[in-house]
């Protein structure tokens, strides 16, 4: 697999601001995985991927979900959600991206999962806080990135968790899942 033609085919599936944010997870997944053990090759990649469907319509993100089996309750929760998912089939369909480790980095990166990888938090953390992300908040995330991928991802799930809740929005249940994991393996 060619990084050059990888890093085309990932641009081409999205506007100029996505793929912006999109170099800003790499480069931020890449310096998380320097900080904290992780793995710099499988960082960038699964960064690289994991907006990949960011921008495709949602009626064809839809038709995989249902026509691959993808997980159907999906389909009764946030559209921003299914990215996550299609992300990982499609890259696997599309350029045989196949291990496992970087396709769970691409699905869980919206909603978190308990007992998330190392590669899962970085990816996910990353998201929240690649230097043109700003929301309330994003600073303490990054400070606390400092030191623990931990302490920072709570921060981030808790910040997600109190705008959906501020938007009455359904919440994923993984989400707290995820949180709830890590608050435990924090105490
Ligand atoms: O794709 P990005 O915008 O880079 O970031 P993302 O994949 O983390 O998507 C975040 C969006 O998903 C954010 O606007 C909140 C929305 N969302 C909707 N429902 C949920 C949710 N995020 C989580 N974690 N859990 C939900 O239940
Ligand atoms: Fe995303
Ligand atoms: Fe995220
Ligand atoms: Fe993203």
């Amino acid at each position: 697999m060619n990084r050059e033609k990888l890093t085309e085919a990932t641009r081409s599936q999205m506007p100029e601001r996505r793929w912006r944010h999109v170099q800003g997870v790499v480069d931020t997944a890449v310096e998380l995985a320097e900080r904290f053990g992780g793995d710099r090759d499988k960082a960038w990649l699964a960064a690289l991927l994991h907006d990949y469907t960011k921008a495709w319509p949602t009626d064809r993100m839809e038709k995989i979900i249902r026509e691959q089996r993808l997980p159907a309750e999906l389909l009764d929760h946030d559209k921003e959600l299914w990215h996550a998912h299609v992300g990982a089939w499609v890259v696997r369909q599309e350029h045989g991206i196949d291990d496992e480790e970087v396709l769970d980095a691409i699905r869980y990166h919206t909603s978190g999962r308990e007992n998330m990888t190392l590669l899962d938090k970085i990816v996910c953390l990353a998201d929240y806080m690649e230097p043109g992300r700003d929301f309330p908040g994003v600073d303490r995330i990054r400070e606390l990135a400092a030191r623990s991928l931990e302490e920072a991802l709570v921060a981030g799930f808790d910040s997600t968790i109190r705008l959906l809740t501020e938007r009455r929005k359904v919440i994923f249940p993984l989400t707290f899942l995820a949180r709830n994991d890590l608050i435990r393996d924090l105490e």
